[in-house]
């Protein structure tokens, strides 16, 4: 299996998140990306290639031009207000508040744009963004080549970023981005199958009405974890996506016995809808281990989970999403590509 990796992940590395009242050093911090390609080189899952630069085309397909914009000179007009530290926001708006004018200030944008404070653009985070959804559109590329799978080894992660929000350590949706840049190029219809233990509340409202575009995710249930506000069963999808958004919340405990059978549920929809290729957001933070997650799968259970999803059938494309238990993070993620590959 091709795997894509940019050297640019390094770009983004920010210094803090607000986490439990206190700011704490980031969770999603390079680390996580060097582990988890020295665990694919020590196993052989290869070859590890450099993404090609797409330009900002498939970005604009899926994001907003002034979200786009915003993104890109965040970080130079925060250091011209505040000097050189992590701009993270303070400040959003509430029922009754409005959000029809734009804030000029750069701070009134880092909340207009954004939905917490755990996710710091820095002076690299465009270039590393950038670079992840390369990386995940050259994946693309490769199933539209005629591979069965690719790992598109994404940092920073995707899920979390709405066609015009950051947020959750996200700020371009790979996933999403990908599954489009699949549909522009001749296929009829993608699946995206999250199986990150956070929501994918970026995903999920990018392709809300979309009936071409498939959205299923397992994950922790958002009346006890973040994202809170979106991940409820009852989203369906609206207009001509209703009925194409299946949300599919599991407890806090959820073991790979429980966890397996809601993947079943989510592999007869997607084989339902008969797609053209499978785009999987691939986090890792259902492990046991994870230091910000509730979930107890074991690192031999994403051997399994692999092998679950390359039972459903299809091309598919692994997009990394989150994981934060490091020194257990390659491990994770090589086994369910090493169950996929073997099933
Ligand atoms: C891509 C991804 O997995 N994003 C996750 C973002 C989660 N951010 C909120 C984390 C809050 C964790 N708080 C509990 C810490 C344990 N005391
Ligand atoms: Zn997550």
């Amino acid at each position: 299996m091709i795997v894509i990796y940019s050297e640019e992940h390094r770009l983004q590395s920010g210094r803090s998140e607000l986490n439990d009242g206190q700011l704490v050093p980031c969770y999603e911090k390079p680390e996580r990306a060097d582990i988890v390609r020295s665990r694919l080189e020590a196993v052989g899952i290869g070859p590890i290639l450099a993404p090609e630069a797409h330009g900002p085309a498939p970005l604009e397909r899926v994001h907003d031009a002034g979200y786009l914009g915003f993104l890109q000179t965040a970080w130079t007009e925060w250091v011209a207000e505040h000097g050189d530290w992590d701009a993270l926001p303070l400040n959003w708006v509430a029922p009754g508040m409005h959000r029809r004018v734009v804030p000029r200030s750069i701070d009134g944008r880092l909340g207009y744009y954004s939905f917490d404070a755990g996710t710091p653009i820095t002076a690299g985070t465009w270039r590393a963004a950038t670079a992840a959804a390369d990386s995940a559109l050259t994946g693309a590329d490769r199933l539209r080549a005629g591979d069965r799978s690719a790992f598109a080894l994404c940092r920073p992660p995707g899920h979390h970023a709405g066609r015009a929000f950051y947020g959750g350590y996200c700020f371009l949706n790979n996933a999403a981005i990908a599954a489009q840049s699949l549909r522009d190029n001749g296929a009829a219809r993608v699946a995206v199958l999250d199986v990150d233990y956070h929501h994918g509340n970026g995903t999920q409202e990018i392709l809300w009405e979309r009936g071409d575009v498939l959205f299923v995710s397992l994950h922790a249930d958002p009346a006890d974890e973040f994202p809170y506000f979106s991940g409820h069963a009852d989203e369906t999808g609206a207009g001509a996506g209703e009925g194409f958004n299946l949300n599919l919340p599991l407890p806090w405990g959820t073991d790979w016995a429980a966890y397996a059978e809601a993947l079943a549920v989510a592999a007869a929809r997607i084989r339902a809808f008969a797609p053209d290729a499978l785009v999987v957001s691939l986090g890792a933070d259902t492990y046991g281990g994870d230091p910000i997650s509730r979930f107890r799968l074991l690192s031999e259970d994403f051997l399994r989970m692999g092998a679950a999803l390359a039972g459903i059938g299809l091309p598919t494309l692994f997009v990394m999403e989150g994981g934060y238990a490091v020194a257990d993070l390659g491990v994770n993620v090589a086994n369910v590509l090493t169950g996929f590959e073997n099933a």
